[in-house]
């Protein structure tokens, strides 16, 4: 800190970010801020990136914890600067991602706590941030002065990476950014303790009965939740040594090493044929980091592992609670950096070869999906990224959207040679553009790559001139299929095919010449072997994929059905050849379950 002004609140923001957190801001200025965006600018070890709206500023600092393991910071003014924040806090909330938001106030002297009145507002834009994004964060405060700033950001920083993870907001009034304040309490109040970040696990005194004693079948699903204590990588070698077959959620699955002989593939309604079938003919399953939700079970979680004992582990006790009811989970509550630990007590006992050997031999004779998709002579939306994948370079980074190109992407990724992510758990349209900014500032030595829909280009289509003006090198791989697919595949399935709001009412706009308008170089791809080349362009890049538009998602679970009783349907003869015992389809399912988009 390099500074002969006396020292405010607002510089104590800017000195704590500098120190703790991805030194550069992502914002969008405003009154109510705008004391902290000039610290942020005085200060010699901080820097401030502007977005074009708040949503993009949020959903890019979530990806600098995703792409780069520090915590990413936001600024916003007050009302509608903080509202616009919300998406983005979401995909940090529900992917347990740690991230520091920071919205200014008004003066409190002009707030409604001032007037005694419970009137709508007082100052200009004054919007209770607070109460609105308390569910969807570990921690959200209005400091109220001096003290009680130097008091809650260290905290709030410690909130957002222990435990379960998750983002937290400051919302700090004008009046506390300019209050001044003394350099020693500043000095003092930058260093922070961050011993009680993770408790121990004590082995010794839980009793461990080996979950996979008297299993034949034994399966692992790793899930994301192997990720903070950089686990997962262990929890596959220890798979492949002791013959354990394993499937992945999205959230681990790009991830994993390559060459994984015992990985089965991505399970859930989206996952793979073979990966879920595996699921449903094991016998004892263990799950580390994955909450399974109904993407992954569907909405009708009773037809999921039918044949199996299921042990949960997972760091939050809440989501354990979910499996309470069902005789067929057990839970344990650990911290999954100690994962290794635990696998030490769960060595198989019986012989488990022929149930490796027997999936390695069927995953050669499982239909693969993509061949249904769309007409021959038209771009395929799997064999298009498959050929993509070649050419990414490896450790490179890619972000996927929404809706059927997320599912395109990760339904056809191949994992070990770069990095794969997305807002799983929000899943908002327009997130991947954003969040490619992010992780391109976050990492200037890789290359990025952005895949997005349609729609999910035209929801932050204003952040392309945030990569025009940071000049960054990002490919934006615009997967174009003229429409809403994902949800005109479900209208097909549930509203016999009346494309209200997808089709009929929505509509695409020229991309290129809105990519060459922001000063993007442009590939039109529609044949697979102008791939390659589209991807040698240097500086901000669009390359738009042009796929039919009833290319399809396949393979997919419809509503209804199990995860392994999959669109498009395989005929019994293939089934049979198969020899593969999975339970039957009940005749009648509860029509409670939940319909799959
Ligand atoms: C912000 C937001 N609004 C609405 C939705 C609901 N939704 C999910 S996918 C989708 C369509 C996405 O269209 P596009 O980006 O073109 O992807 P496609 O399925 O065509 O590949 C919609 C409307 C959403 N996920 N996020
Ligand atoms: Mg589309």
């Amino acid at each position: 800190l390099d500074q002969d002004l006396p020292l405010s609140g607002a510089d104590f923001v800017a000195e704590f970010i500098a120190q703790h957190c991805f030194p550069n801001v992502f914002l969008v200025t405003g009154g109510a801020c705008a004391f902290i965006v000039d610290a942020i600018g005085r200060n010699s070890d901080t820097k401030f990136t502007c977005f074009q709206n708040e949503q993009g500023a949020s959903m890019a600092a979530d990806a600098i914890w995703r792409t780069r393991r520090q915590v990413g910071v936001t600024l916003a003014t007050s009302g509608p600067g903080a509202t616009n924040l919300i998406t983005g806090i979401a995909c940090s909330w529900f992917d347990s991602i740690p991230a520091l938001h920071i919205t200014g106030q008004v003066n409190q002297n002009e707030s409604k706590d001032f007037l005694h009145a419970n009137v709508r507002q007082a100052g200009f834009q004054e919007t209770d941030i607070v109460s609105m994004v308390k569910p969807i964060t570990k921690f959200a405060h209005k400091v109220t002065s001096i003290d009680d700033l130097l008091v809650t950001l260290p905290k709030a920083l410690e909130i957002a990476t222990s435990g379960r993870m998750g983002p937290v907001l400051i919302d700090i009034p004008m009046d506390v950014q300019k209050a001044s304040i003394d350099a020693v309490a500043f000095k003092q109040a930058l260093s922070r303790d961050s011993n009680i970040r993770s408790q121990n696990f004590d082995f010794a005194n839980e009793n461990f009965d080996n979950f996979f004693k008297d299993s034949k079948r034994p399966l692992l699903i790793l899930g994301a939740g192997l990720l903070p204590g950089e686990t997962l990588i262990e929890v596959q070698k220890w798979c492949e040594a002791n013959l354990v077959p394993y499937v992945a959620s999205w959230g681990a699955l790009p991830s994993l090493d390559s060459g994984g002989k015992l990985f089965q593939g991505a399970l859930g309604v989206y996952g793979s044929r073979h990966a879920n079938w595996v699921v449903q003919s094991a016998d004892k399953i263990l799950v580390l980091g994955s909450r399974l939700d109904n993407r992954q079970r569907t909405g009708n979680a009773s037809a999921f592992a039918p044949f199996s004992e299921i042990l949960v582990v997972d760091i939050d006790e809440e989501e354990l609670k979910k499996f309470k009811r069902d005789k067929n989970y057990h839970t344990l509550k650990m911290d999954l950096k100690f994962a290794i630990d635990l696998l030490h007590f769960f060595k198989p006992i019986e012989d488990v070869k022929p149930w490796a050997d027997e999936l390695s031999e069927r995953v050669k004779n499982t239909e693969s999906g993509f061949k249904y998709s769309t007409k021959i002579d038209q771009l395929n939306p799997y064999e298009s990224i498959i050929e993509m994948q070649k050419f990414i370079p490896t450790g490179s980074i890619a972000v996927s959207d929404c809706g059927a190109n997320l599912c395109w992407v990760y339904q056809s990724w191949k994992p070990g040679k770069s990095f794969l992510f997305t807002a799983g758990g929000n899943s908002p349209m327009g997130y991947s553009l954003p969040a490619a900014i992010g992780a391109q500032i976050a990492n200037p030595d890789k290359k990025v790559i952005c895949f997005i829909g349609d729609g999910g280009l035209q929801m932050n289509l204003q952040e392309l001139q945030t990569v025009i003006s940071l000049n960054l090198p990002i490919t934006i791989v615009i997967q174009n299929n003229f429409g809403y697919g994902i949800i005109k595949q479900f209208q097909d399935s549930y509203f016999e095919g009346r494309h209200f709001a997808t089709g009929e009412g929505y509509s695409v706009p020229n991309f290129e010449a809105i990519g060459i308008a922001y000063g993007f170089k442009y590939t039109r791809v529609t044949k697979l072997d102008q791939i390659s080349e589209s991807l040698t362009v240097t500086g901000p890049n669009i390359v738009e994929l042009v796929y039919p538009s009833e290319s399809l998602i396949s393979p997919k679970t419809e509503m209804n059905r199990f995860i392994h009783d999959q669109y498009p349907y395989i005929d019994d003869d293939l089934i049979q050849s198969l020899k593969f015992s999975y339970p039957e389809r009940p005749s009648e399912l509860s029509d409670t379950s939940n319909p799959t988009v």
